[in-house]
């Protein structure tokens, strides 16, 4: 690895336009940034070593926008597409942002708003998929309540289900080739919303009539809000073959979804998640959804988005450090008890199995005797991190 930590296309880095794009406005606050227009985010992302622009149909195309606007945006986006070597690796719906989408877009309690909402994203397939993506999220921001009395949940995760078995449909009709990635947050902007977490949408997928198209999208920030482990959660789809794309950002726990730039609040998570994704063999784009503070102006935007790249980079070089260091695996080694007798024992039930091991003993004192080491082992990892080994 170069240790100058500068991206390359093959790092696979994207960036939302929402995200470069982000003004700066929140709830509270008018932006503080002018806006960019798609094309030159795309120049951005490009001139910094970026691989990939991701966008909702209205961040690239207005939703009034008149067919002239259309052309003119597209033409001057795929430009900048070839002019600076990015693609366009997923696409998106804005369900959330029209006030339509008030109590719903796929859960909505108003059939004409779930039809609108399958038309919509049904055309935002079309531009994505003529861009070249071939992941397409969905981010069900509005699909909650804060008045349960207005719906019965198992009405909303019907409703969700015939809509994405609709869509999968409709993409394999098209011959897309979509895989659709499903992207859990607790609350906000609803009060609560469906799937809270990615473990969620993990049992969700198999109920689905294409369960094999569908996998998930989990973003660091929205575990984290709901006080989970963010590393275990991607562990659990990647062990589910079902990591089909990630939102790679930072957040404290417990609070609104700030989207902070890769790696500057979590360290410790950010340096496991990075070594998952590394020796996982992930293959997928590490798409940043974050943005930059709202103190900042455009220099600060690509300080921003440079600092999440190089983050990244910093943390995979520390992860194959950890892979290396003698002392961290002879302690890994030591902590592991294999046992291929017991071991076979316990895989695959049979009735003499099962007998065997109620007859057998086991000596509780002596196994508690054998030393763990995490003290030890933890703080190798530390001094990793912290740059001291
Ligand atoms: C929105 C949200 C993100 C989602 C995006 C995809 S939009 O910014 O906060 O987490 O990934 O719809
Ligand atoms: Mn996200
Ligand atoms: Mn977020």
């Amino acid at each position: 690895m170069a240790a100058s930590y500068q991206p390359s296309k093959s790092d696979k880095f994207t960036f939302g336009l929402w995200t470069i794009g982000n003004p700066g406005r929140d709830p509270f606050g008018e932006p503080v940034r002018p806006p960019l227009k798609p094309h030159e985010i795309v120049k951005i992302v490009g001139e910094l070593g970026g691989y990939g622009v991701n966008f909702h149909d209205n961040d690239l195309i207005p939703i009034d926008a008149s067919a002239s606007e259309r052309d003119s945006i597209l033409r001057d986006f795929k430009k900048a597409l070839d002019d600076h070597g990015v693609c366009v690796p997923m696409a998106t719906t804005n369900l959330f942002s029209d006030p339509i989408f008030r109590d719903g877009a796929f859960t909505s309690n108003d059939a004409r708003v779930r039809a609108y909402a399958l038309q919509k994203t049904m055309n935002a397939m079309d531009l994505g998929a003529s861009l070249g993506a071939k992941t397409y999220v969905f981010w069900g921001g509005r699909e909650g309540t804060e008045v349960d009395a207005s719906k019965d949940p198992r009405d909303g995760i019907k409703h969700f289900r015939d809509a994405l078995n609709f869509l999968c449909e409709y993409s394999n009709d098209q011959g897309y080739g979509l895989r659709f990635a499903l992207e859990a947050k607790p609350n906000e902007p609803r009060g609560d919303i469906y799937f809270a977490t990615t473990g969620n949408y993990l049992g969700f997928i198999e109920t689905l009539d294409h369960p094999e198209m569908v996998g998930v999208n989990p973003e660091v920030a929205h575990e984290t809000m709901a006080g989970l482990n963010f590393f275990h959660a991607v562990g659990q789809a990647l062990e589910a073959g079902k990591l089909f794309h990630i939102d790679l950002n930072d957040q404290r726990p417990g609070r609104y979804d700030q989207d902070f730039r890769f790696g500057s609040e979590s360290f410790k998570i950010c340096f496991f998640l990075v070594k998952l994704l590394e020796d996982s063999g992930y293959e997928g784009p590490r798409h940043f959804d974050a943005h930059a503070y709202r103190t900042e102006d455009l220099e600060g935007v690509k300080a921003f988005a440079a600092g999440c790249m190089r983050t990244y980079l910093i943390l995979k070089e520390k992860a194959e450090r950890w892979n290396a260091d003698k002392e961290i695996q002879d302690l890994l080694a030591a902590i592991k008890r294999e046992d291929p007798e017991l071991e076979s024992l316990c895989r695959g039930y049979s009735a003499e199995k099962a007998k065997a091991l109620k007859a057998r003993a086991f000596d509780r004192k002596e196994i508690c005797r054998h030393p763990l080491q995490y003290e030890r082992l933890d703080q190798l990892t530390c001094e990793v991190i912290y740059g001291v080994r």
